[in-house]
């Protein structure tokens, strides 16, 4: 009898569950953990396959289910600038997923290798970190699997958020080009972070702490580091207090705590205790996503969600490039999907006067949209997103001759936020320095940025339907073109209600059909949604 393919025996610890079909989506695969032994083993192969037909680029790959319960895990693959993995390797990754047994598998593994045209003699390589979840360490062992049956050179930097692992793998694949992105190593992430902190607070002083929940998720230990690297409070720097930072007990990330709870339940973590008008924040299980809130001296609750981010983010990029005499040079736009409130696309344009691009879901479009604005904004309403800056517009703000003190200073606070913004993925841990910076500079305390214009009532449904998938959509997933007639029957409630907007589409993460409406107000929000929810059922 032939010996066995290696990446077939090889296989056989990790055997695929029978009659499950696993698909690579927005967030990677993410499942119960129980189910993922085969999907990391395989996705493992991905990224050999991957390194090698790009020439032995870095491939990262990401252990984690972000914001889900802890039961959950995920996996997720990072191309070599730090972006999302390309769109036709999700298909890819898919076939391998689903190959039904270790021998289909390596068949399938020597047919994408001649397919892709891929050399094998060129050395793959990967790196790869994990959340803190139980599951994680058992998981990197099928990855550790795929690795070593494919002649992969790898490192394992054990711990980290995601946007730390997406920092790293862009460093690994820049070190000695013009575009080097920094040192590739989990402390020079906070070196860099901390140093363009610095250089952005100036000589500006924060208004009393934030308090930074992180979901019990690895953004504690790894915020509480960071925080060695930036000034203390004693020295003038910004207090940052530290809460829900448990990750001892791994049942309790995400657990009533987090900002994926903030903003699906408008109300902050039962265990907050925040004074009025303090700054409170939190984090997802992976830290990127960024959630702020505050209450009012009324008591009154209020959620400074992806979009506050993202508007307070454009003002003050736009302002700086502008008192830096770089206004013509460097035009800001923001990026946003059809969740983000209208009211906030509203002041965008007709306030901030810049413009906004609407696209679907996932980061992976909004970051490809961003890129085409010299500065491109981009925020999901839930609190995930990041600033990219064109080479272009680096080489302007990198040369510029300020012909002003005034000048001067605009330019050096620019320059600082290039280097703090991790430009590779939204990143909850710089994405905060940079919400604090802002504030700092503009001596804005929550209410003030909370001013700069009101959001419209809104209402975020789920609903379960037999198939989600009839529900195909167009126009940055604004419209319904399937089941036909559904959406004029959506256009016709929508008509009824002033500064009414309501649509529909299929979750990309869950088995189910979301429907999101706004209005004027609350009660006919509610209602909106109501309605057009049971025209979807
Ligand atoms: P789906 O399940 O496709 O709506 C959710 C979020 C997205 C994005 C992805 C990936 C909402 C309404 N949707 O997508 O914004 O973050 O998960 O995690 O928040
Ligand atoms: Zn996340």
């Amino acid at each position: 009898m032939a010996s066995q393919h290696p990446i077939a025996a090889a296989s056989a610890k990790y055997p695929k569950p029978a009659e499950r079909t696993f698909q690579y989506g927005t967030a990677g695969f993410r499942m119960k953990a129980f189910l993922l032994d085969s999907v990391v083993y395989r996705v493992g192969l991905l990224a050999a396959l991957r390194s090698r037909k790009l020439n032995g680029q870095v491939i990262g790959v990401m252990i984690t289910a972000s914001h889900n319960p802890p039961e959950d895990n995920g996996v997720k693959l990072v191309d070599p600038m730090g972006e999302m993995l390309e769109a036709s390797w999700e298909t890819h990754a898919t076939t391998l997923a689903n190959a039904s047994s270790d021998q289909a598998l390596s068949e399938a593994y020597d047919k994408l290798t001649s397919d892709l045209n891929i050399k094998r003699e060129i050395k793959a390589r990967v790196v790869f970190a994990r959340d803190t979840r139980a599951s994680g360490p058992r998981l990197v062992s099928a990855l550790l699997a795929a690795l070593e049956v494919s002649a992969t050179e790898y490192t394992d930097f054990k711990l980290l958020t995601t946007p730390q692992l997406h920092y790293i793998t862009r460093c690994l694949n820049t070190v000695g080009t013009p575009y080097e992105y920094g040192e590739p190593t989990e402390q020079g992430y906070y070196k860099k972070t901390a140093a363009a902190f610095k250089a952005a607070t100036g000589t500006k002083k924060f208004n009393g702490p934030v308090t930074v929940d992180c979901a019990n998720g690895v953004g504690g230990p790894k915020l509480r580091e960071l925080i060695k690297y930036l000034p203390s409070a004693s020295e003038g720097g910004l207090e940052i207090k530290v809460v829900n930072d448990n990750v001892v007990e791994p049942e309790r990330l995400n657990h009533q705590c987090g900002a994926d709870f903030v903003k699906t339940n408008q109300r902050p973590p039962p265990s907050s205790h925040a004074a009025p008008l303090a700054r409170c924040a939190s984090l997802d299980g992976d830290a990127d996503r960024l959630m702020y809130y505050f209450n009012d001296s009324d008591s009154s609750f209020h959620l400074l969600d992806g979009d506050r981010i993202a508007t307070l983010a454009a003002l003050f990029i736009g302002d700086l490039a502008r008192n830096a005499g770089l206004g013509e040079k460097i035009k800001v736009g923001v990026v946003q999907t059809a969740y983000a409130n209208g009211a906030s696309t509203s002041y965008i344009t007709q306030d901030l006067k810049l413009p906004v691009v609407c696209t679907p879901t996932g980061v992976k479009h909004l970051h490809h949209a961003a890129t085409r604005f010299d500065v491109g904004v981009y925020f999901e309403a839930n609190g995930h997103g990041t600033v990219v800056f064109s080479d272009l517009a680096l080489k302007r703000i990198g040369k510029y001759e300020p012909q002003s003190p005034a000048q001067a200073s605009a330019l050096d606070t620019l320059r600082a936020l290039t280097a703090l913004i991790n430009q590779t993925v939204g990143d909850a841990l710089s994405d905060l320095l940079l919400v604090e910076i802002i504030l700092a500079h503009k001596a804005w305390g929550p209410q003030e940025w909370h001013l700069t214009y009101t959001d419209l009532p809104n209402r975020l449904g789920r609903i379960e339907v037999a198939d989600r998938n009839i529900f195909k959509t167009t126009d940055a997933e604004r419209k319904l073109e399937s089941p036909p007639g559904v959406q004029a029957q959506i256009d016709a409630l929508v008509g009824k209600y002033k500064n009414g907007r309501s649509f529909v589409r299929a979750s990309g993460t869950e088995d189910a059909v979301r429907v999101y409406a706004e209005a004027a107000t609350k009660g006919e929000a509610d209602d909106l949604a109501a309605k057009v929810a049971d025209v979807v059922r």
